[in-house]
């Protein structure tokens, strides 16, 4: 497994290399182009981490750590070709990062899903709603950004999608269950999970109103908050549940 992971990255950091050789150098003054390299490196690093840490954690929490993992890995692929376009062309690599999140997001919903079914049975409902909230979140997001609606008409579909999301993790299903659940841990990775989709992700509305809607095309801001926003959501993110999952090991080992 283990090996399986190391192979799997190995491959993905040589394409990387392979990419680079002939493609646009980054300039000493491309601000927006160091912070894509940031977080390209930083889902490397993040990726290797969780596939070589997923063994340590009691078997309950294994898949967690795994979609923490795929989460970063996926990541930092598109993050290759993201920066690829922004150095090669100063434009806004919109579609590669939208396939990102159509991806990414979902995954870290199940994440919701698998923490709360660690510690306790969870009906399947929870994460299709939670699903529903994040499509309708980014086709809202993508139709404005790549100018198929008004931005601002985007922005509101967006924000629907978001609030459904927050109702569900606070007061919904997923956030009675977790009340209910009485497990310390789990209690713990739930709330930072909530502060995460609350505080950690109220910055890409910050990102698209900066892009959007403040008269104009902003790239610059809108790419440096959408970047710093996934290094802080994916990242730590995933870092929580692991810290999470290592407590909830050394409870019941002892
Ligand atoms: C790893 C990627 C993540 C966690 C991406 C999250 C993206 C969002 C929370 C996007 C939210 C948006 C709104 C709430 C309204 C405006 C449009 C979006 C798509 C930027």
């Amino acid at each position: 497994m283990k090996k399986l992971s190391l192979i799997a990255l190995a491959t993905a950091l040589m394409s990387g290399v392979a990419n680079a050789a002939d493609a646009a150098l980054l300039e000493t003054n491309d601000f927006v182009g160091i912070s894509f390299w940031l977080v390209s490196m930083g889902c490397l690093a993040a990726t290797a981490f969780f596939f070589l840490e997923r063994g340590s954690v009691a078997p309950a929490w294994r898949v967690s750590i795994t979609v923490a993992g795929l989460v970063t890995g996926i990541a930092f692929i598109h993050y290759m070709y993201m920066r690829e376009v922004w150095i090669g062309t100063g434009e806004s690599p919109t579609v590669y990062r939208y396939i990102d999140w159509l991806i990414t997001v979902p995954l870290l919903m199940l994440e919701f899903y698998f923490v709360l079914a660690a510690v306790k049975k969870v009906p399947s409902s929870v994460f299709w709603k939670l699903l529903i909230g994040s499509l309708v979140m980014l086709i809202g997001g993508y139709l404005g950004e790549a100018g198929y609606i008004q931005p601002f008409v985007g922005f509101v579909i967006g924000m629907a999608g978001w609030i459904y999301i927050l109702f569900e993790v606070f007061s919904g299903e997923a956030g009675t269950l977790a009340a209910k659940a009485g497990n310390k841990s789990l209690q713990t990775a739930f709330s930072a999970m909530r502060i995460i989709v609350t505080i950690g992700w109220a910055v890409y509305p910050l990102g698209y109103i900066f892009g959007y809607l403040t008269g104009g095309v902003d790239v610059n801001s809108l790419n440096v908050i959408y970047n710093a926003a996934d290094f802080l959501n994916k990242i730590a993110f995933g870092l929580i549940i692991w810290a999470a999952a290592m407590q909830n090991t050394r409870v019941s080992r002892s």
